[in-house]
Formats: structure tokens, sequence, C-alpha cells
């Protein structure tokens, strides 16, 4: 019997490098406005009487649709549109609650036209800078690329204290961050829905080549949720990244970075949380520890060989900060024990 076919039982005892017991310190900053974000929600509770009925949209009478992943958006949703007609475009919009984002509490935030979100100022470099910057922004981006500049690409957005959008919310964070009874009381739904075509007229026929992607802000009880819907992506030949960043880069994530788009089309098959085209993520700090998490490991790999060790711990790595531990989060092989199956 090949020993590399063998199913190891294993032992992997790791030791967490993470400054976790640090967020003891800022846990407790950060809690003070747990306290405000929760008079909010009774206010909206009482306000959450009426339910929306808009499911997916569509945005012509025309067969395209929105992959089923994404909130909805446009004009049949209520949103604000943006239609830029320069390559230096940006909305500046204020947001009727905070948004916490590693410990920092934002009322408003800048959609730039390249697929970037930012808190302090608007920014409009469509060359994207690599993540971790070890600057002094914090970024969201969606996708950071050069978009269409001449009035084709469009943008939406919209701001939820109501409504079945937290309803929706509220469950796809529950599904994927579980055991944290999780409410949405207010969601941040920015989209771009972009068409490479020169027709002005075409812009939202889809007909053409598409760039849709979309992400949603969330947030609740002292906890603050960012989602990534990929759609269909074409092909352009600029860099492009996916992923977020923070000042000083205390914490990032690369969901994509390429010198050349051409290597966007895949982006609606990647997924941190099974549902393919879309990535979700804690990004609060401070007031989650992971304190315990069980985890049952089959692995076919012959786990005597250092390089396959490093891939399972990997592994565990990805779903401790899909749990809700820091991105920055390393785990450290002490000893790996054969037990006899
Ligand atoms: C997030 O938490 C980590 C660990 O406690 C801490 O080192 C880091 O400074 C925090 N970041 C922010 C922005 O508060
Ligand atoms: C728009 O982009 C073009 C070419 O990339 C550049 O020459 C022009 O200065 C830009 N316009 C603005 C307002 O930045
Ligand atoms: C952005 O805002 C944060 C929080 O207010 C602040 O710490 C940081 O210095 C600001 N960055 C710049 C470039 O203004
Ligand atoms: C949500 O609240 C806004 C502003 O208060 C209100 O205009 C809107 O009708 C509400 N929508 C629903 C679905 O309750
Ligand atoms: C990007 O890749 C495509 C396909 O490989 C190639 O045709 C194109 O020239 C590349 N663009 C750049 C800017 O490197
Ligand atoms: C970022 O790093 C600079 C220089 O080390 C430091 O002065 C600043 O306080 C840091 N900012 C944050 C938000 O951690
Ligand atoms: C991912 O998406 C691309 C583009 O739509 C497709 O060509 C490719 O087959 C997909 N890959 C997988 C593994 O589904
Ligand atoms: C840690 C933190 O963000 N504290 C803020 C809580 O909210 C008050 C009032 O808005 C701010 O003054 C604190 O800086």
């Amino acid at each position: 019997m090949s020993s590399s076919l063998v199913l190891h039982h294993l032992l992997v005892f790791a030791s967490v490098l993470a400054q976790l017991m640090a967020q003891t310190k800022t846990g407790s900053t950060s809690m003070e406005n747990t306290s405000q974000v929760t008079e909010v929600q009774s206010d909206t509770t009482r306000l959450d009487t009426i339910l929306m009925t808009t499911s997916v949209y569509t945005t012509t009478a025309t067969a395209w649709a929105a992959p089923a992943i994404f909130y909805p958006f446009g004009s049949s949703a209520g949103d604000i549109e943006h239609l830029e007609f320069d390559n230096d475009s940006f909305q500046y919009v204020d947001f009727s609650a905070p948004f916490t984002y590693f410990g920092r509490k934002y009322s408003s935030i800048y959609v730039n036209y390249n697929g970037l979100l930012t808190f302090n100022q608007s920014l409009t470099e469509s060359h994207p800078e690599p993540f971790p910057t070890y600057g002094n922004e914090d970024y969201i981006a969606a996708l950071w690329t050069d978009l269409d500049d001449i009035g084709i690409g469009k943008y939406w957005y919209q701001e939820y204290t109501n409504g079945s959008v937290l309803d929706r919310a509220t469950q796809d964070i529950n599904q994927y961050f579980p055991n944290k009874g999780f409410t949405a009381i207010w969601v941040f739904v920015v989209t771009w829905d972009c068409v490479l075509t020169w027709d002005m007229n075409a812009y939202d026929r889809h007909s053409d080549p598409a760039i849709t992607f979309q992400v949603v802000l969330i947030s609740g009880g002292g906890f603050s949720f960012i989602l990534m819907n990929y759609g269909d992506c074409a092909a352009i030949s600029y860099p492009v990244e996916a992923g977020y960043d923070t000042i000083n880069s205390t914490d990032y994530y690369v969901i994509h970075y390429h010198s050349n788009g051409s290597s966007i089309p895949n982006l609606k098959n990647t997924t941190n949380v099974n549902v393919p085209g879309r990535w979700a993520f804690l990004v609060n700090n401070g007031t989650e520890n992971v304190i315990g998490l069980q985890m049952k490991l089959g692995s076919y790999l012959d786990l005597t060989q250092t390089q396959n060790i490093e891939s399972v711990l990997q592994l565990i790595n990805q779903e401790l900060v899909c749990h809700g531990a820091p991105s920055y989060f390393k785990l450290k092989l002490r000893k790996v024990t054969k037990l006899k199956p």
C-alpha cells in the first residue's frame, strides 16, 4: 500500500502567534461605540414594518440578469446612480450610522469610479497599489482597476436601514459566520455595472462584455462585515486588484492581484464562503476573539512531507480567518503525531 494514499490520523499541535490577547485593550474602546450602534438598532426595529419585495434586478427588458448572489441594484432597486463622464470621478456619501472598519469609525465614504472605496479622501488613481501598502489609508478594493472613463461606466449605491435587504444580509452573515446571533441594522450596497463598449447608447444593454461587481458593507451589534460579489468580468489589459487593506496594513487580504486584467474572468468562480463569486470578511476588529474551533480534517496527503503539512496549516488558517480571526493570524507547527487508525 502506498503511504501517500493512507489516511493519516493526526494530532496537529499549533501555536497561535497573533497577538490576540492584545485585543482585550482595543476591545474595551470599541465597546463604547457598540452602545451607540445598539441605540440605532432599537430605532430601526420600530421602523422596520414594511418589507420590500425586490429580488433580482434586471436592467432592461433584455434577457440579461445579474447573478443571484448580487444584492438588488439599479433603478428598480431605488439606487442612486452616478454616471461618470471623466476619469476623475467619485461620489462622496454620508452614512446615517457609522461603519467601524478595523477599529476606526467612519461616517462617510468615497465611492470611486475605479472600483475602490476609501474613507478619508477620494482616490481615483486607476492603477492599483499592491496590498499591503503600509500606508495611511483604509481601502476596500472591490475591483480596483481602470474602469470605463468616458460615459460608459455606471455605478449605483444605496444605504439601507430597514427592509428585506437587511433580512438578506442577516441571513447571509449568519450562514458564513455562525453562532454570533448577528442581526444587520445597516447595509450599504455599491455596484459597478460596466460594459466594454464605445457605444454611448449601449452602456446598459449588456449586449457587450461586462464587468459587473458589487461590494456590500453590513453592520449591526458591534460587528462589521464586507461582502464582495463578482459576476461576469470581461478581460481587460490593465492591472487589477481585489481585496482590502488598512492603515499601516495591520490587516489586509488580497483576493486577486495581477498586472494584467486578462485574469479577472475567473473571479466569478472564486470564493472563501463556498458561494462561487462571493467573498465575505469580518472587519470590525477588537470585538471578536476566536476562543475555540473544532475542526475535522481528513487528508490523503503524506503528512510526513513538510510542504503537505504547510498546505494543511494554510487550510486551517483560512478556516480560522473565515471564523473571525484576523488575516495576519499565523499558525506554527509544534509536533505531528501519527496515530494507529
Ligand atoms: C486589530 O487588532 C490587532 C490585535 O489586537 C491589533 O494589533 C491591531 O492594532 C488592531 N487594529 C486596529 C486598526 O485597531
Ligand atoms: C484622463 O486620462 C487621460 C489619459 O489617461 C489624461 O491625459 C487626462 O489628463 C485625464 N483627465 C483627468 C481629468 O485626470
Ligand atoms: C484617515 O482617517 C483615519 C481615521 O480618522 C486617520 O487615522 C488617518 O490618519 C486618516 N488618514 C489620512 C491620510 O488622512
Ligand atoms: C425605510 O426607511 C426609509 C427612510 O426612513 C423610508 O423612506 C422607506 O420607505 C423605508 N422602507 C421600508 C421598506 O420600510
Ligand atoms: C495582457 O494579457 C493579454 C493576454 O495574455 C495580452 O494580449 C496583453 O497584451 C497583456 N497586456 C498587458 C498590458 O500586458
Ligand atoms: C501607523 O504607523 C505610524 C508610524 O509607525 C504610527 O505613527 C501610527 O500611529 C500608525 N497608525 C495606526 C492607525 O496604527
Ligand atoms: C471559472 O470561470 C471562467 C470564466 O467564466 C471559466 O472559463 C472557467 O471554466 C471557470 N472555472 C471553473 C473551475 O469553474
Ligand atoms: C474607539 C473609537 O472609535 N471611539 C470613538 C467612539 O465614538 C466617540 C463619539 O463618536 C468618539 O469620540 C470616539 O473616538
